[in-house]
């Protein structure tokens, strides 16, 4: 090395040394500047939860629910089961017991406070967004009559379609004799439909979606968009609203439905449905509604939609809705405790949210809402179904692994919902 070269390896040396001093100050300054801005952040956050109980913040989405109370500081949850796949319709034989459906195709038992570890019956289904097996219902007056219905996807001809199916159960719990009710039901991944109910009247009542055909829905020509009520052996009521209407699908009970997925009556035996509104490939992001279903009405998808007034479809006036989520809420389950454990819940409409998180109780009278209050929290993600056992408890699951959530590792579960000890 000349002499040249050495000095010039020194200063580099040197500016090497000094530019590696700036930089361990910078980085430590910008380490602190970080430090309290993470701090500010949390503390503008921890405010906006602490002063805004009902207005809601959930993974990266931040969303505002209006409600007029909060009943979730009084209420608490138990665990009941845990460690399962997208639990989705659960109804009860007795206090203790219930049968439950797990989209990918199972129909599990929860016998007399413990979990059976085995499906009582797997069906062959096609599960994945809001396909799979969903819909299930006993019989009303199950100990005797023992029927189980399902509502399931299955591949038809190339397509996915849905069937309604009806079992029997034998005193030890197998299930026997399968018998299909109603078939090739338009279905898709999307907009299945599926909720099975039966209503006071004793009749089956099933939802469906429009499969993604929008049109179909306002088509008296396809069972697509619809509720549906049948006989409990699948034949059709003569006091169907359709039944003499040329062309008409006799199983129609009202149509003008995107996909309602939820659904069930007060003490009056007025039948409340809750649907999801236009998102995803419809455009929008949300207008979900509660809806109070009648004889033969039109509720309006997808020529009228929330809350837009004076509108007709088939020289029909559309039936509006008791209640418009403009920010989707996607109402999964709904439930009215009529005989509710807990007074404050009884005989409210219960509403619970895929997307919204939460489960909400409205007071309606004669069609008017005259209070919404929250009842449980953002704490467990998504909340799909929602029932109340014949005891009074409502019970509700979660649906962290449907490929829409962020699951923790004891999810997905069902939860039974208590007051909190005083
Ligand atoms: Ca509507």
């Amino acid at each position: 090395m000349s002499q040249e070269q050495s000095k010039n390896k020194k200063t580099q040396d040197t500016a090497f040394d000094l530019s590696s001093l700036f930089l361990r100050k910078n980085r430590r300054r910008v380490l602190i500047s970080s430090v309290i801005l993470v701090l500010v952040i949390a503390f503008i956050v921890g405010i906006i939860v602490i002063v805004q109980p009902g207005k809601l913040l959930f993974g990266s989405t931040y969303r505002t629910i209006e409600t007029s109370g909060d009943l979730s500081e009084k209420l608490t949850v138990e665990p009941v089961i845990t460690d399962l796949e997208v639990p989705w319709s659960i109804s009860f034989i007795d206090n203790d017991s219930f049968f439950f459906t797990e989209r990918p195709g199972r129909l599990r038992l929860y016998r007399n406070g413990e979990l059976l570890l085995e499906p009582v019956l797997v069906v062959e289904t096609l599960a994945n967004g809001e396909a799979g097996l969903l819909g299930m219902t006993l019989h009303p007056d199950f100990p005797s009559s023992r029927f189980l219905y399902l509502a399931y996807t299955y591949r038809h001809n190339g397509s996915i379609a849905v069937k309604i199916e009806r079992y029997s159960v034998t005193e030890d719990l197998a299930l026997t004799s399968p018998r299909t009710l109603i078939d090739q039901i338009p279905a898709g991944a999307f907009h299945a439909g599926c909720k099975l109910a039966f209503g006071p009247d004793k009749k089956l009542y099933i939802t469906t979606g429009d499969a993604g055909d929008r049109h179909s829905a306002q088509s008296l020509a396809s069972l697509a968009g619809k509720t549906l009520r049948i006989n409990d052996d699948g034949s059709i009521p003569d006091d169907n609203p359709f039944v003499n209407t040329p062309g008409a699908q006799k199983e129609i009970w009202s149509y003008g439905h995107r996909n309602a997925q939820a659904l069930d009556w007060d003490s009056h035996g007025i039948m409340y449905l809750a649907e999801h509104g236009p998102s995803g490939f419809d455009g929008g992001f949300g207008n979900d509604e509660i809806n109070i279903i009648t004889k033969g009405g039109n509720y309006g998808w997808p020529v009228q939609i929330g809350n837009e007034k004076g509108q007709w479809a088939n020289n029909v006036e559309i039936m509006m809705p008791v209640k418009v989520y403009p920010e989707a809420i996607a109402p999964g389950g709904l439930t009215i405790p009529k005989n509710s454990i807990i007074p404050e819940l009884k005989d409210k409409v219960l509403v619970s949210g895929l997307r919204g998180t939460t489960i909400l109780a409205l007071r309606i009278e004669k069609g008017i809402v005259l209070s919404q209050e929250l009842v449980i929290d953002n704490s467990f993600g998504r909340i799909r179904e929602l029932v109340t056992s014949p005891e009074g408890y409502v019970y509700f699951s979660t649906s962290n692994r449907d490929g829409r959530g962020n699951p923790k590792s004891s999810d997905d579960a069902i939860y039974r919902i208590i007051l909190k000890e005083e």
